[in-house]
């Protein structure tokens, strides 16, 4: 988008010119059901967390994790079970993913972080948008790994390490106290947006020891995957998460880093337990979106991997959404969602208008109850090293570099533990699969091929004596 454009849009907006551009001149319906239940806007709080897997709340199937507010919202909201971050050019997976959520444009169109030539001319940040739709934009967040000037539109911008929350130990609780005071001390004559996105559960993974005391490593189990090395390269093995547990993975080396992971997001649901006791008390609860989510995966002894540098369900790229408030009604969707989808969403459900910029796609219809879906596939991209596609039920991940595939049936099958890719009877259906990744990525405009000349061999055996921590090569420079 030219300046000339974005200013002529944001001028429009403020004026209400542009009536939800993508559906017409009537509110959707999400808004109409808002309007009724409220009668004017909604606040809307979004919560980030940082490296959080899909299956670690309570209330979605994990019964060894400790998550009563957030079951509590999923318990009254809409879960979204099958959410992916569309790709990364980068381990460090949080810089797009950040990055497509505050410009709402795909991976393979922007170029922080992302596969393509700069083009920062034609994104209208989310921050804009909110603004144009009548609210005021508060931002609490990690500096680093992002994307700067979609954070810096907010009228607020605060970053954790400005507040002491930089430190994991105590960040979830600094980061709640700044939003109290947030909410304690503004005017109501706008409704909010808030953008909480603290480094939590990221590693260093540590929380308060009343937190840390309520995990007991034996007893929490193995993932269905585990395996102490990855059988073959897949182009990352050792990248900075990679090295934050040594190969072979012992089994209490995993558990261990488990019980930790889960009482850093125990120690952040209390705190946004707080967040959500005190919009109660001053009345604003029900007239609040609260959206919950991840900027990425993690994968924690997974196949042998500990990092989020690949495409497996239980892994990089899937993370979990939720989304609760006015409008929605309570249920689980299997739709396959982008976790940039959030962006529009929030603007249809609180009657703000999507830029025509965005590339992601509103969910609203889907929570409303107007469509089973908006995409028929998730396809995703890590590096120029792995790309994947899934259907309902199969999945195909591709490796070129090493010229590897691997096809799973996940309806039998959902922890990728049966690789078919090299069974006869399955040559079709991967041929059709394999069709299906080249389609998704000549639409998405990946240009990355899926075969290369000279392909390396895929055996990988662990370094000899490991590979050090990020941390520990700076404790030995010290
Ligand atoms: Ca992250």
């Amino acid at each position: 988008m030219t300046s000339l454009n974005r200013r002529d849009f944001l001028r429009r907006a403020a004026l209400g010119a542009l009536a939800f551009p993508r559906l017409g001149k009537t509110a959707p319906a999400g808004f109409q059901a808002l309007e009724k239940a409220s009668g004017k806007k909604p606040n809307v709080l979004f919560i980030l967390a940082d490296d959080m897997r899909p299956d670690c709340i309570g209330a979605l199937g994990n019964p060894h994790i400790q998550t009563p507010h957030l079951d509590e919202l999923v318990g009254r909201g809409m879960a979204f079970t099958r959410t992916y971050v569309q790709g990364a050019n980068s381990g460090a997976v949080c810089t797009p993913s950040r990055t497509m959520l505050l410009t709402g444009r795909s991976v393979f169109h922007f170029s922080n972080g992302g596969f393509a030539k700069p083009d920062k001319g034609s994104a209208v940040l989310w921050a804009d948008a909110m603004k144009a739709g009548g609210y005021e934009t508060f931002h609490l967040g990690k500096k680093g790994n992002s994307f700067l000037p979609g954070m810096q539109a907010f009228e607020t911008c605060l970053f954790t390490g400005e507040i002491g929350a930089d430190d994991h130990e105590v960040s979830s609780q600094k980061s709640a106290d700044r939003v109290l005071a947030f909410l304690r001390g503004r005017k109501q004559d706008k409704p909010f947006f808030i953008y909480l996105a603290p480094p939590v559960p990221h590693d260093p993974r540590v929380a308060p020891k009343e937190f840390m005391d309520r995990y007991d490593p034996a007893k929490i189990p193995l993932p269905p995957s585990y395996l102490p090395v990855h059988p073959f390269d897949n182009g990352e093995m050792t990248v900075r998460d990679e090295c934050l547990a040594p190969w072979p993975r012992t089994e209490a080396v995993i558990r261990r880093h488990l019980a930790d992971d889960y009482a850093c997001i125990t120690c952040f649901d209390h705190h946004i337990g707080r967040i959500v006791e005190q919009l109660k008390a001053s009345g604003q609860f029900a007239n609040t979106l609260i959206i919950f989510a991840a900027d990425n995966g993690l994968s924690l002894g997974d196949h042998g991997l500990m990092g989020k540098q690949n495409l497996y369900e239980f892994g990089g790229l899937h993370v979990p959404l939720v989304i609760a408030g006015p409008g929605v009604p309570h249920g689980t969707s299997s739709a396959f969602a982008y976790l940039f989808d959030i962006y529009p969403t929030v603007c249809e459900l609180t009657g703000t208008p999507v830029p025509p910029e965005v590339e992601s796609k509103s969910l609203a219809g889907v929570i409303t109850g107007k469509a089973q879906k908006v995409r028929d596939y998730a396809f995703t991209a890590y590096r120029q090293c792995q790309r994947a596609v899934r259907d309902e039920r199969w999945k195909v991940i591709r490796y070129p570099l090493v010229n590897k595939t691997q096809l799973f049936d996940l309806e039998k099958d959902p922890h990728e533990l049966n690789n078919l890719a090299e069974q006869p009877e399955y040559a079709a259906k991967l041929k059709e699969m394999l069709a299906l990744l080249a389609a998704q990525q000549h639409f998405y405009g990946d240009e990355a091929p899926l075969t290369v000349p000279n392909p390396q061999p895929a055996q990988w055996t662990p370094p000899p004596g490991g590979v050090k921590s990020p941390r520990q090569k700076r404790k030995n420079k010290k």
